[in-house]
């Protein structure tokens, strides 16, 4: 036999039977972050009703104290939990199915998960009682409870915790399977949970050396912007963090979805690779009008930067071109014509399809934001949160919630309920995001700030008027997204069993066109790229952080939003 008849490794039937323990265990990660976006997305809206100048927080008092208080709680829900849950319970999935194996040590993996939940119980008291608003980026001198950053440090420390699982088990693989190239959709997990590795030591330097020290009292001042340099060490490649793993089904299981295979197993690798060499020594690209960072180095990351957009330029080519594979198989004609045969009524393909063109405005606002001359134009703008609606807020949440469309179902046993309202829900998602990213992002060149509940204002001109009230629109048909998604979620999850298992979906894996075993081995090896990853952030990032540790100045007491 031939290497190209050879079955491709993770694809073979018949399905891989997860365990009872396995399911729950997943289950357990995508329950909490399910939950946390629902009470994180339905704050987002009394934002954007702010933005018309409907007040509905009066109503909430005893609840959220403010607008800030609010916003922290969209942010770190939407954003960090959400995701982090989502992400790591996906990555224990594709690692298990993907190499048709179990957790080599399951139990450093459940020790992983009872840190992250034992975290987001601290970090939720301080967060609830409005002593942690200081909005998803924490930045000094505003200053939080010491039960907020121990207990976001404990979250990342036990998704590090669980990363380790995940290496272990993959070297297992390669152990019994010597020569094989490992999984897609198992590898492209793991590198990103190597990159988290790396990307993390930032925000780990600022809690353990400033944030819990200072919160403690043990020391009573902090350094605002040594602070900013270590958590957009962390902050960038985070954004990444969260998208691979929907890249992941972009190229691993989407072009099964939609009857195709991969185009190219080689160039999914490559992206890879890349996103773990470029995605951190960028960081700068957030801090352009920070004084304390030279111009050279901004320059520098503004440079890095266009080539960490490089990989997703090729995400882009190779899934579409996966996506046209499938549906000219499907009979789909025409330059664009194609488009119409992809299978639009499976919610899981609609929602990722739609994730999918969204990104691509999201794609090119983020080469706007990263222009250090034009970022000066939108920085700290509603521009901003309009870039980031696109990105993570759709790219990434809306393909998360496509891929829970077959994973829930797998995990229960149960098929969804629903499907045409969660079809619907993709497009209310989709139409609700273009009307809200559009606006704020047209706010933004008007000069509205970000972070400022705009609506009662006293300066507001009269040109921002149209685009503040479909704000508050776009943020009301989201709205009506999230209910529409939560209820599908619960319906399913309370329904019935499926009578027959064969109902039951199962996790999508697709071939590659040019069978996996022919993709060259340096694109399955980790040490190159890791050791690459380490010099270029030495280079990067090193010289300007030893300069500014060596300059510290630790003279901002902290501040909370009572007084400002
Ligand atoms: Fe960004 C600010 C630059 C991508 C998230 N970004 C943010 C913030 C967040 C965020 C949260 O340089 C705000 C942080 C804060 O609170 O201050 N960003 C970039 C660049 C990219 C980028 C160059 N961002 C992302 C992603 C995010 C994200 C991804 C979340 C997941 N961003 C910046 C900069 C700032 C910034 C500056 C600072 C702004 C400031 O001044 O504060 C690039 O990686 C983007 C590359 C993307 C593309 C698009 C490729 C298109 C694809 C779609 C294929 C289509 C399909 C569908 C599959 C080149 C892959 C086909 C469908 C059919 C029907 C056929
Ligand atoms: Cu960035």
């Amino acid at each position: 036999m031939t290497i190209a008849e050879r079955p491709q490794t993770g694809t073979a039937r018949p399905r891989y039977e997860l365990t009872r323990w396995e399911r729950r265990f997943i289950g357990g990660h995508i329950w909490i972050a399910i939950v946390a976006l629902g009470i994180g997305s339905v704050i987002g809206p009394l934002q954007a009703l702010e933005y018309s100048n409907v007040d509905l927080y009066q109503y909430l008092e005893p609840i959220l104290q403010s607008y800030y208080q609010g916003l922290t709680l969209h942010g770190v829900l939407n954003a960090l939990v959400w995701t982090t849950f989502f992400i790591v319970g996906f990555t224990t999935l594709t690692t298990i199915v993907g190499l048709r194996r179990p957790l080599s040590h399951p139990n450093i993996n459940l020790a992983g998960f009872v840190t992250m939940v034992v975290g987001l119980l601290l970090a939720a008291v301080p967060l609830l009682l409005d002593q942690a608003t200081v909005l998803y980026t924490f930045y000094p001198p505003l200053e939080a409870s010491w039960a907020f950053y121990v207990g976001l440090t404990l979250v990342v420390v036990g998704s590090w915790i669980e990363g380790v699982g995940f290496y272990l088990t993959l070297a297992a693989w390669r152990k019994e399977n010597r020569g094989v190239r490992s999984p897609f959709v198992a590898l492209g997990g793991v590198i990103n949970a190597a990159m988290w590795q790396i990307a993390t030591l930032g925000i780990a330097v600022e809690m353990l050396t400033m944030l819990i020290p200072w919160s403690l009292g043990i020391t009573d001042a902090t350094d605002p912007e040594l602070a900013r340099t270590y958590f957009w060490f962390t902050g960038h490649p985070l954004v990444y963090f969260w998208l691979l793993p929907a890249y992941v089904s972009w190229y691993g299981m989407l072009p099964k979805q939609a009857g195709g295979k991969l185009f190219s197993d080689s160039l999914a690798r490559l992206a890879f690779w890349m996103f773990l060499i470029v995605s951190v020594p960028v960081g700068f690209h957030h801090q352009f009008v920070d004084p304390g960072v030279p111009q050279v180095w901004k320059w520098i990351h503004a440079l890095l930067t266009y080539s960490v957009f490089f990989p997703s330029m090729l995400t882009a080519f190779t899934v579409i071109a996966s996506l046209e594979y499938a549906a000219r198989k499907r009979g789909g004609t025409g330059l664009i014509g194609w488009v119409r045969a992809l299978p639009w009524d499976d919610p899981s393909v609609a929602a990722q399809l739609l994730a999918g063109i969204l990104f691509m405005f999201g794609g090119i606002g983020g080469l706007t934001n990263a222009s250090y001359n034009i970022n000066l134009v939108i920085h700290n703008t509603a521009w901003v949160p309009g870039h980031f609606h696109l990105t993570v807020a759709t790219a990434v949440t809306l393909s998360f919630i496509g891929i829970t469309y077959w994973m829930v179902p797998m995990l229960t046993g149960k098929q969804l309920w629903g499907r045409r309202i969660a079809v619907a829900q993709a497009w209310t998602w989709f139409v609700g995001m273009v009307v809200f990213s559009n606006a704020m992002h047209m706010l933004g060149l008007l000069g509205a700030p970000r972070r400022t509940p705009l609506g009662d204002a006293p300066y507001v001109p009269e040109e921002w008027d149209g685009h503040l009230l479909r704000v508050s629109i776009g943020g009301t048909i989201l709205l009506a997204a999230v209910l529409m998604y939560l209820l599908v979620m619960y319906k399913t999850v309370r329904g019935p069993k499926a009578a027959d298992p064969a109902d039951v979906p199962d996790m999508p894996i697709a071939e590659s066109l040019r069978h996996p075993q022919l993709t060259p081995v340096w694109l399955d090896r980790f040490k190159p790229w890791l050791i690459a990853a380490g010099i270029l952030l030495v280079l990067a990032y090193g010289p300007q952080l030893v300069d500014q540790i060596l300059n510290m100045n630790l003279n901002a007491p902290g501040v909370d939003f009572e007084v400002w």
